[in-house]
């Protein structure tokens, strides 16, 4: 092969921040222990993808304990062994371990291009983008550093080999990947003789979702904040093709929501029971999805907040949660505990009294201690008895109307001039909810008597004044208490 120019296969290189180093999560080496030398498929027994080797079962192949692969005789045909990370792991770095300058490595890869997600050769020879760093070398016979050579489009191949001849090493070294390496293929290659050289495949952590709600308990018609986190754990580069959903336990409803992602489309509507993410970019420091959600409070909700007081609301991966380079398949997982307290329902009537004359009527009111859900709160009552002195509006139930905490019915005195025909009692009372989540009984109940005001064995019934003459006996009521203190005052 002849050196080739660079490429600038991924110009989204540049997005990577320069600075700052990105601490990836659990970097481990990708290793297939314990399993046979000479398999053509290898699986990482710890889900972190898979190698397959060809030809297989040559040239001193074997899979050490605590490293990938190593060759010993690779001859001039060659080993390949091709690297593909699993859904959940992402390659960190490719490794180059104690190789013999009588060996070299061809070393290829495909990339995400996280503009356009297409599959792309990586481009090793952006060494922004693909940092190399070498091995020191140590005592004898590992004594030389080893060089990688790159050779651009259309080979796109990267070559480390150990420099000089005869029976010296190199400790190797490695190369820093961006997360966008889909797969990797290295293919070693040696004179025939002693050609030792090993290669790690190391893998981290992929992006992952998890969630929480604040504040964590509430009550119908209560609203709370459900964050959903997105994390990058230290993959240094902006992650694309985000895709979240989240359904929402019942009977939670959303009433806003918004993002903090790159792009992507947020479907959220107010009173929705769902929400989803798509086309989204992670940023390299995580992003969050932000929802307002409000658990309701009609009749369903409350019955649902007192059957089943704590919901678990869950985001499973990978239906759920995905990126174009995988994710951890951790559930996201929170609960929200709710709490209902029936409200108290009372009756009181005022005036308690009324005379058997025109326009004497009592204002029966029925409170509850706290507003009627958006259903209304239907409270049942046992209304006055029929009675020929009194007529009531006062029915088996009434409604409290949504937001109010009380209704109002009338109980209204039968006029007549009828003498020594004696007091009656109107009694109205609370009765049991039709449903024992909607109240519980207060004060009740309400007595209201209805007094004869015709003296007996007159002819012409007592002059009694109407309930808008009320106002006016009042006033000469207090006109008078206020004379007879003045006229105390003076006595004294
Ligand atoms: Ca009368
Ligand atoms: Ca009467």
């Amino acid at each position: 092969m002849q050196k080739q120019s660079l490429s600038l296969g991924l110009a989204t290189a540049m997005l990577i921040a320069a600075g700052p180093s990105f601490a990836v999560e659990n970097e481990v080496i990708m290793d297939f222990a314990g399993q046979a030398n000479n398999l053509p498929l290898y699986t990482s027994a710890t889900g972190l993808g898979t190698m397959t080797v060809s030809p297989p079962g040559v040239g001193g192949f074997s899979v050490p304990s605590g490293h990938t692969a190593f060759v010993t005789t690779p001859g001039a045909g060659g080993i390949t062994t091709v690297f593909t990370p699993s859904s959940t792991a992402v390659p960190t770095r490719i490794a180059i371990y104690d190789q013999r300058a009588s060996t070299y490595r061809n070393i290829t890869a495909k990339c995400l291009n996280p503009n356009t997600l297409a599959i792309e050769p990586c481009d090793f020879g952006n060494t922004a983008l693909f940092p190399r760093t070498n091995t020191p070398p140590s005592a004898a016979p590992y004594t030389q550093a080893t060089v990688f050579n790159w050779y651009g489009d259309p080979f796109y191949t990267l070559q480390p080999y150990t420099p000089g001849s005869g029976n010296i090493q190199s400790n190797g070294g490695y190369v820093t990947l961006p997360p966008y390496v889909r797969e990797i293929t290295v293919t070693a290659y040696g004179g025939g003789n002693a050609d030792f050289s090993g290669t790690d495949i190391y893998m981290a952590d992929p992006p992952s979702v998890s969630k929480a709600f604040a504040p964590a308990a509430l009550n119908p018609g209560g609203q709370t904040t459900l964050t959903i986190s997105i994390k990058n754990p230290g993959l240094g580069a902006p992650i694309p093709g985000v895709s979240v959903i989240d359904s929402l336990p019942t009977p939670l409803k959303i009433v806003s929501a918004s993002h903090t992602c790159t792009d992507g489309s947020l479907t959220a509507a107010a009173g929705s029971t769902s929400l989803s993410l798509t086309g989204a970019t992670l940023p390299t420091a995580g992003c969050e999805i932000t929802a307002v959600l409000e658990w309701p409070n009609d009749t369903a909700s409350i019955s649902a907040c007192v059957a089943t007081p704590t919901v678990t609301n869950r985001i499973t991966p990978p239906a759920q949660f995905s990126t174009a380079i995988g994710q951890l398949n951790t559930e996201a997982v929170a609960d929200l505990s709710c709490s209902y307290t029936p409200p108290v329902v009372s009756v009181a009537c005022t005036p308690s009294e009324l005379f058997d004359s025109p326009n004497q009527q009592s204002v029966c009111t029925i409170t509850s201690s706290t507003p009627a859900g958006s259903s209304g709160l239907n409270v049942n009552l046992t209304p006055p008895a029929a009675n020929t002195r009194y007529t009531s509006d006062c029915s088996t139930s009434v409604t409290i109307p949504a937001a109010q905490t009380s209704a109002q019915c009338m109980i209204t005195a039968t006029a007549n001039t009828v003498a020594g025909d004696g007091d009656v009692t109107a009694t109205l009372a609370i009765a049991a909810p039709s449903n024992t989540n909607d109240y519980t009984i207060g004060v009740t109940p309400a007595q209201v008597v209805i007094k004869n005001d015709d003296e007996s064995g007159g002819t012409t019934a007592k002059a009694v004044p109407t309930l808008g003459d009320w106002s006016l006996i009042l006033m000469g009521s207090m006109i008078a208490l206020l004379g007879v203190a003045r006229l105390g005052r003076r006595e004294i």
